[in-house]
Protein backbone atom coordinates (compact mmCIF):
# COMPACT_ATOMS: atom_id res chain seq x y z
CA UNK A 1 0.00 0.00 0.00
CA UNK A 2 1.57 3.18 -0.94
CA UNK A 3 1.96 5.91 2.24
CA UNK A 4 -0.52 8.65 2.42
CA UNK A 5 0.33 11.55 1.76
CA UNK A 6 -0.13 13.00 5.63
CA UNK A 7 2.99 10.11 6.02
CA UNK A 8 5.47 11.60 3.77
CA UNK A 9 8.39 14.67 4.04
CA UNK A 10 7.27 17.81 2.86
CA UNK A 11 8.89 18.11 -0.24
CA UNK A 12 7.83 14.30 -1.14
CA UNK A 13 4.46 15.36 0.16
CA UNK A 14 4.29 18.79 -2.26
CA UNK A 15 4.98 16.56 -5.26
CA UNK A 16 2.71 13.86 -4.37
CA UNK A 17 -0.43 16.44 -3.82
CA UNK A 18 0.52 18.74 -6.90
CA UNK A 19 0.22 15.53 -9.47
CA UNK A 20 -2.92 14.84 -7.88
CA UNK A 21 -4.67 17.48 -9.49
CA UNK A 22 -3.78 19.41 -13.19
CA UNK A 23 -3.23 23.36 -12.39
CA UNK A 24 -6.30 25.75 -12.68
CA UNK A 25 -7.27 26.72 -15.82
CA UNK A 26 -7.07 30.51 -14.78
CA UNK A 27 -3.66 30.00 -13.17
CA UNK A 28 -1.30 31.09 -16.05
CA UNK A 29 -3.54 34.08 -16.86
CA UNK A 30 -2.90 34.65 -12.61
CA UNK A 31 0.83 34.42 -13.27
CA UNK A 32 0.81 36.81 -15.94
CA UNK A 33 -0.69 39.03 -14.06
CA UNK A 34 1.33 38.64 -10.74
CA UNK A 35 4.76 38.78 -12.75
CA UNK A 36 3.52 42.59 -13.68
CA UNK A 37 2.29 43.20 -10.73
CA UNK A 38 6.06 42.21 -8.72
CA UNK A 39 8.12 43.64 -11.26
CA UNK A 40 6.18 46.95 -11.36
CA UNK A 41 6.86 46.97 -7.21
CA UNK A 42 10.16 46.11 -7.59
CA UNK A 43 10.82 48.42 -9.93
CA UNK A 44 9.32 51.30 -7.38
CA UNK A 45 11.08 49.77 -4.42
CA UNK A 46 7.57 49.05 -2.70
CA UNK A 47 6.64 46.73 -0.44
CA UNK A 48 3.92 43.63 -1.46
CA UNK A 49 2.02 41.51 0.98
CA UNK A 50 -0.08 38.11 -0.33
CA UNK A 51 -3.02 38.85 1.41
CA UNK A 52 -5.26 35.21 1.45
CA UNK A 53 -8.54 35.65 2.23
CA UNK A 54 -11.55 33.80 2.16
CA UNK A 55 -12.64 29.72 2.81
CA UNK A 56 -11.26 26.61 0.17
CA UNK A 57 -13.49 23.98 -0.54
CA UNK A 58 -12.61 20.36 -0.97
CA UNK A 59 -15.32 18.84 -3.42
CA UNK A 60 -16.77 15.89 -3.57
CA UNK A 61 -17.37 15.29 -7.11
CA UNK A 62 -14.90 15.79 -10.03
CA UNK A 63 -18.24 17.41 -12.00
CA UNK A 64 -18.71 19.39 -8.27
CA UNK A 65 -22.26 19.15 -7.28
CA UNK A 66 -21.19 18.96 -3.46
CA UNK A 67 -18.38 19.99 -1.77
CA UNK A 68 -17.46 20.22 1.90
CA UNK A 69 -16.52 24.17 3.03
CA UNK A 70 -13.95 26.01 5.46
CA UNK A 71 -15.84 29.34 7.20
CA UNK A 72 -14.99 32.34 6.35
CA UNK A 73 -16.39 35.36 4.54
CA UNK A 74 -13.33 37.58 3.93
CA UNK A 75 -13.63 39.89 6.27
CA UNK A 76 -10.51 39.61 8.06
CA UNK A 77 -8.70 39.31 4.57
CA UNK A 78 -10.22 42.59 3.00
CA UNK A 79 -10.01 44.74 6.24
CA UNK A 80 -6.85 43.92 6.53
CA UNK A 81 -5.84 44.81 2.75
CA UNK A 82 -7.55 48.11 3.02
CA UNK A 83 -4.95 48.50 6.03
CA UNK A 84 -1.96 47.29 3.88
CA UNK A 85 -3.12 49.55 1.32
CA UNK A 86 -2.74 52.96 3.69
CA UNK A 87 0.40 51.79 4.96
CA UNK A 88 1.97 51.79 1.92
CA UNK A 89 1.99 48.29 0.56
CA UNK A 90 1.12 47.00 -2.62
CA UNK A 91 -1.44 44.35 -2.40
CA UNK A 92 -1.96 40.70 -3.87
CA UNK A 93 -5.46 39.95 -2.87
CA UNK A 94 -5.80 35.88 -3.54
CA UNK A 95 -9.56 35.37 -2.62
CA UNK A 96 -12.39 33.23 -2.37
CA UNK A 97 -14.30 33.87 -5.23
CA UNK A 98 -17.27 36.35 -4.51
CA UNK A 99 -15.83 36.28 -0.69
CA UNK A 100 -16.01 39.89 0.46
CA UNK A 101 -13.01 42.51 -1.24
CA UNK A 102 -11.41 45.24 -0.33
CA UNK A 103 -13.60 49.05 -0.44
CA UNK A 104 -16.37 47.30 -1.85
CA UNK A 105 -17.35 45.05 1.26
CA UNK A 106 -18.48 48.25 3.09
CA UNK A 107 -21.79 48.02 0.45
CA UNK A 108 -22.20 44.23 -0.02
CA UNK A 109 -22.94 42.69 3.05
CA UNK A 110 -26.13 41.22 2.79
CA UNK A 111 -27.68 43.23 5.60
CA UNK A 112 -26.94 45.94 3.54
CA UNK A 113 -27.25 46.20 -0.16
CA UNK A 114 -25.88 48.98 -2.30
CA UNK A 115 -29.25 49.78 -2.86
CA UNK A 116 -29.84 50.80 0.69
CA UNK A 117 -27.27 53.80 0.19
CA UNK A 118 -28.65 55.12 -3.50
CA UNK A 119 -31.82 57.40 -3.83
CA UNK A 120 -33.58 59.32 -6.63
CA UNK A 121 -32.95 63.20 -6.45
CA UNK A 122 -35.20 65.14 -6.17
CA UNK A 123 -37.22 65.65 -9.25
CA UNK A 124 -36.79 68.44 -11.83
CA UNK A 125 -39.63 70.71 -13.37
CA UNK A 126 -38.40 70.01 -16.32
CA UNK A 127 -38.18 66.25 -17.50
CA UNK A 128 -35.69 66.80 -20.29
CA UNK A 129 -33.32 68.05 -17.75
CA UNK A 130 -30.46 65.05 -17.59
CA UNK A 131 -30.19 65.41 -13.28
CA UNK A 132 -33.99 64.41 -13.82
CA UNK A 133 -34.74 61.43 -11.22
CA UNK A 134 -31.01 60.97 -10.96
CA UNK A 135 -30.06 58.36 -8.55
CA UNK A 136 -27.28 59.90 -5.83
CA UNK A 137 -25.56 58.56 -2.69
CA UNK A 138 -28.16 59.48 0.05
CA UNK A 139 -26.37 62.41 1.99
CA UNK A 140 -26.01 61.16 5.14
CA UNK A 141 -23.63 58.50 3.45
CA UNK A 142 -21.86 61.21 1.57
CA UNK A 143 -18.87 61.78 3.68
CA UNK A 144 -18.02 58.04 4.35
CA UNK A 145 -18.64 56.64 0.70
CA UNK A 146 -16.34 59.20 -0.77
CA UNK A 147 -13.81 58.29 1.51
CA UNK A 148 -13.85 54.72 0.48
CA UNK A 149 -14.26 55.97 -3.50
CA UNK A 150 -11.02 58.11 -3.04
CA UNK A 151 -9.08 54.76 -1.34
CA UNK A 152 -10.79 52.46 -4.00
CA UNK A 153 -9.63 54.50 -6.65
CA UNK A 154 -6.32 55.59 -5.56
CA UNK A 155 -5.52 51.90 -5.55
CA UNK A 156 -6.84 51.08 -8.69
CA UNK A 157 -5.37 53.95 -10.80
CA UNK A 158 -1.92 53.14 -9.03
CA UNK A 159 -1.90 49.62 -10.31
CA UNK A 160 -1.76 48.42 -5.82
CA UNK A 161 -4.28 46.32 -5.83
CA UNK A 162 -4.53 42.94 -7.01
CA UNK A 163 -7.17 40.25 -7.38
CA UNK A 164 -7.04 36.95 -7.61
CA UNK A 165 -9.91 34.71 -6.57
CA UNK A 166 -9.68 30.96 -5.57
CA UNK A 167 -12.49 28.44 -5.32
CA UNK A 168 -11.42 24.97 -4.16
CA UNK A 169 -8.23 23.81 -1.75
CA UNK A 170 -6.16 22.75 -4.58
CA UNK A 171 -6.83 25.99 -6.66
CA UNK A 172 -5.32 27.59 -3.72
CA UNK A 173 -2.52 25.62 -3.25
CA UNK A 174 -1.55 26.03 -6.82
CA UNK A 175 -2.02 29.43 -6.56
CA UNK A 176 -0.49 30.51 -3.26
CA UNK A 177 2.78 28.50 -4.82
CA UNK A 178 2.92 29.85 -8.02
CA UNK A 179 2.82 33.34 -6.28
CA UNK A 180 5.25 32.46 -3.38
CA UNK A 181 7.61 31.73 -6.19
CA UNK A 182 6.68 35.03 -8.52
CA UNK A 183 7.46 37.28 -5.38
CA UNK A 184 11.08 36.15 -4.70
CA UNK A 185 12.55 39.29 -6.39
CA UNK A 186 10.99 41.10 -4.03
CA UNK A 187 13.21 39.97 -1.01
CA UNK A 188 12.57 41.27 2.16
CA UNK A 189 9.98 43.42 0.36
CA UNK A 190 7.46 40.78 0.68
CA UNK A 191 4.81 39.74 3.46
CA UNK A 192 2.97 36.92 3.33
CA UNK A 193 -0.38 37.92 5.12
CA UNK A 194 -2.06 34.33 5.41
CA UNK A 195 -6.01 34.85 7.14
CA UNK A 196 -7.53 32.32 4.56
CA UNK A 197 -9.22 29.28 6.22
CA UNK A 198 -7.83 26.23 4.43
CA UNK A 199 -9.11 22.59 4.65
CA UNK A 200 -6.53 20.35 6.25
CA UNK A 201 -8.52 17.51 4.75
CA UNK A 202 -9.34 16.48 0.84
CA UNK A 203 -10.25 13.84 -1.27
CA UNK A 204 -7.56 12.73 -3.47
CA UNK A 205 -8.56 13.41 -7.30
CA UNK A 206 -7.55 9.64 -8.03
CA UNK A 207 -10.34 8.68 -5.40
CA UNK A 208 -12.49 11.19 -6.70
CA UNK A 209 -16.14 10.18 -7.86
CA UNK A 210 -16.49 11.66 -11.76
CA UNK A 211 -20.22 12.57 -11.45
CA UNK A 212 -22.66 13.51 -9.08
CA UNK A 213 -22.90 10.78 -6.00
CA UNK A 214 -26.42 9.15 -6.68
CA UNK A 215 -27.71 7.88 -3.70
CA UNK A 216 -30.30 5.66 -5.76
CA UNK A 217 -28.06 3.71 -7.02
CA UNK A 218 -27.09 2.52 -3.94
CA UNK A 219 -26.30 -1.48 -4.17
CA UNK A 220 -29.07 -3.49 -1.76
CA UNK A 221 -25.64 -5.68 -0.45
CA UNK A 222 -23.33 -2.46 -0.72
CA UNK A 223 -19.38 -3.33 0.01
CA UNK A 224 -16.53 -1.24 0.19
CA UNK A 225 -15.47 -2.25 -3.19
CA UNK A 226 -18.83 -1.10 -4.74
CA UNK A 227 -18.92 2.20 -3.72
CA UNK A 228 -20.36 4.59 -6.09
CA UNK A 229 -18.13 6.37 -8.30
CA UNK A 230 -15.07 6.40 -5.34
CA UNK A 231 -13.56 3.95 -2.79
CA UNK A 232 -13.67 7.33 -0.52
CA UNK A 233 -17.51 7.94 -0.81
CA UNK A 234 -19.51 4.89 1.06
CA UNK A 235 -22.94 4.96 0.93
CA UNK A 236 -25.51 2.33 2.21
CA UNK A 237 -26.21 -0.46 4.93
CA UNK A 238 -22.25 -1.96 4.93
CA UNK A 239 -20.47 1.43 4.91
CA UNK A 240 -17.90 1.04 7.48
CA UNK A 241 -19.67 3.14 10.14
CA UNK A 242 -23.02 0.88 9.91
CA UNK A 243 -25.64 3.09 9.73
CA UNK A 244 -28.63 2.04 12.52
CA UNK A 245 -31.37 2.61 10.06
CA UNK A 246 -31.43 4.09 6.46
CA UNK A 247 -28.34 5.12 4.14
CA UNK A 248 -25.35 6.55 5.45
CA UNK A 249 -22.63 8.74 3.07
CA UNK A 250 -19.64 8.20 4.64
CA UNK A 251 -16.47 9.92 3.32
CA UNK A 252 -12.91 9.32 3.94
CA UNK A 253 -10.85 12.32 4.08
CA UNK A 254 -6.92 12.06 3.38
CA UNK A 255 -4.80 15.31 4.88
CA UNK A 256 -3.75 18.12 3.23
CA UNK A 257 -0.06 18.33 3.42
CA UNK A 258 1.49 21.70 5.45
CA UNK A 259 2.31 23.44 2.90
CA UNK A 260 3.70 26.47 5.47
CA UNK A 261 6.97 24.34 5.37
CA UNK A 262 7.03 24.57 1.81
CA UNK A 263 5.86 28.49 1.97
CA UNK A 264 8.97 29.20 4.94
CA UNK A 265 11.71 26.74 3.62
CA UNK A 266 11.31 27.01 -0.55
CA UNK A 267 8.75 28.79 -2.01
CA UNK A 268 9.09 32.70 -0.36
CA UNK A 269 12.00 34.90 -1.09
CA UNK A 270 14.36 34.50 1.22
CA UNK A 271 14.44 37.48 4.17
CA UNK A 272 10.49 37.47 3.82
CA UNK A 273 8.04 37.62 6.28
CA UNK A 274 5.20 35.34 6.83
CA UNK A 275 2.27 35.79 9.10
CA UNK A 276 -0.36 32.92 9.39
CA UNK A 277 -3.61 32.69 11.22
CA UNK A 278 -4.74 30.14 13.48
CA UNK A 279 -8.65 30.08 14.08
CA UNK A 280 -10.12 27.81 16.93
CA UNK A 281 -13.36 27.24 18.73
CA UNK A 282 -12.37 25.89 22.37
CA UNK A 283 -10.30 28.84 23.96
CA UNK A 284 -8.24 25.71 26.22
CA UNK A 285 -6.72 24.82 22.20
CA UNK A 286 -6.13 28.33 20.66
CA UNK A 287 -2.77 29.84 22.25
CA UNK A 288 -1.08 25.96 22.31
CA UNK A 289 -2.33 25.24 18.58
CA UNK A 290 -0.86 28.52 17.71
CA UNK A 291 2.44 28.46 19.86
CA UNK A 292 2.30 24.61 18.25
CA UNK A 293 2.23 25.94 14.59
CA UNK A 294 4.90 29.07 15.07
CA UNK A 295 7.74 25.74 16.53
CA UNK A 296 6.59 23.88 13.56
CA UNK A 297 7.23 26.43 10.38
CA UNK A 298 9.45 28.83 12.10
CA UNK A 299 8.07 32.01 10.64
CA UNK A 300 7.70 35.37 12.29
CA UNK A 301 4.35 35.57 13.70
CA UNK A 302 0.74 33.32 14.34
CA UNK A 303 -2.12 35.46 15.23
CA UNK A 304 -4.65 33.18 16.92
CA UNK A 305 -8.28 33.83 17.13
CA UNK A 306 -11.60 32.18 18.40
CA UNK A 307 -14.46 31.78 16.14
CA UNK A 308 -16.84 33.65 18.74
CA UNK A 309 -14.48 36.58 19.54
CA UNK A 310 -12.47 36.95 16.20
CA UNK A 311 -13.75 40.53 15.67
CA UNK A 312 -12.77 42.16 19.11
CA UNK A 313 -9.59 39.85 20.01
CA UNK A 314 -6.65 38.43 18.60
CA UNK A 315 -3.46 36.91 20.29
CA UNK A 316 0.20 37.63 19.06
CA UNK A 317 2.31 34.39 19.40
CA UNK A 318 5.94 35.20 18.32
CA UNK A 319 9.41 33.65 18.52
CA UNK A 320 10.59 36.47 20.94
CA UNK A 321 9.54 38.05 24.28
CA UNK A 322 6.64 38.23 25.56
CA UNK A 323 5.79 35.39 22.88
CA UNK A 324 2.02 35.66 23.81
CA UNK A 325 0.19 38.75 23.44
CA UNK A 326 -3.47 39.98 23.19
CA UNK A 327 -4.67 42.67 21.63
CA UNK A 328 -8.34 43.62 22.32
CA UNK A 329 -10.62 46.30 20.58
CA UNK A 330 -12.18 48.08 23.84
CA UNK A 331 -15.79 47.65 23.94
CA UNK A 332 -16.50 51.44 23.14
CA UNK A 333 -14.78 50.99 20.18
CA UNK A 334 -16.45 48.23 18.90
CA UNK A 335 -17.79 50.56 15.97
CA UNK A 336 -20.17 49.63 13.22
CA UNK A 337 -18.08 50.44 10.01
CA UNK A 338 -20.24 51.99 6.82
CA UNK A 339 -22.25 49.21 6.09
CA UNK A 340 -23.49 48.94 9.65
CA UNK A 341 -20.74 45.22 9.51
CA UNK A 342 -19.15 45.88 12.76
CA UNK A 343 -15.34 46.48 12.01
CA UNK A 344 -12.44 43.91 13.28
CA UNK A 345 -9.30 43.89 14.88
CA UNK A 346 -7.33 44.73 11.60
CA UNK A 347 -3.81 45.77 10.72
CA UNK A 348 -4.20 49.32 12.05
CA UNK A 349 -5.36 47.40 15.21
CA UNK A 350 -2.13 45.77 14.74
CA UNK A 351 0.39 48.05 14.38
CA UNK A 352 -1.23 50.65 17.40
CA UNK A 353 -0.60 47.46 19.53
CA UNK A 354 2.36 47.32 18.54
CA UNK A 355 3.41 51.25 19.88
CA UNK A 356 0.77 50.63 22.69
CA UNK A 357 -1.43 53.45 21.52
CA UNK A 358 -4.11 51.50 20.03
CA UNK A 359 -6.68 49.38 21.35
CA UNK A 360 -6.50 47.60 24.81
CA UNK A 361 -3.57 44.99 24.67
CA UNK A 362 -1.85 43.00 27.70
O1 LIG B 1 -13.01 35.84 7.05
P1 LIG B 1 -13.51 36.06 8.44
O2 LIG B 1 -13.21 37.44 8.91
O3 LIG B 1 -14.95 35.67 8.56
O4 LIG B 1 -12.71 35.06 9.38
C1 LIG B 1 -11.32 35.20 9.49
C2 LIG B 1 -10.65 33.89 9.91
C3 LIG B 1 -11.23 33.43 11.23
C4 LIG B 1 -10.90 32.81 8.85
C5 LIG B 1 -9.12 34.17 10.04
O5 LIG B 1 -8.91 35.15 11.01
C6 LIG B 1 -8.34 32.91 10.38
O6 LIG B 1 -8.19 32.56 11.52
N1 LIG B 1 -7.81 32.20 9.38
C7 LIG B 1 -7.09 30.96 9.55
C8 LIG B 1 -8.06 29.83 9.74
C9 LIG B 1 -7.37 28.51 10.03
O7 LIG B 1 -6.98 28.23 11.18
O8 LIG B 1 -7.23 27.76 9.07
Amino acid sequence: MSPSIGDMEPAEAESAYFNEYPPPKALPKHEALARAFVERHVEANRRVVLVTSGGTTVPLEAQTVRFIDNFSAGTRGATSAEYFLEQGYAVIFLHRQYSLLPYSRHYSHSTNCFLDFMDEAAPTSDSENPDHGRIVVRSEYQDQMRDVLRKYRYAKQNNLLLLLPFTTVSEYMFELRSLAKLMRPLGSNALFYLAAAVSDFFIPRSRMAEHKIQSSEIPANFSDDEAVGSNDIYTGENAPEPPKAGKKLVINLDPVPKFLHRLVDGWAPEGSMVVSFKLETDPSLLVYKAKTALQRYSHHLVIGNLLSTRKWEVVFITPDPPHERWIRVPKARRSKSISGVEDQVGLAEIKKGRDGSGPESE
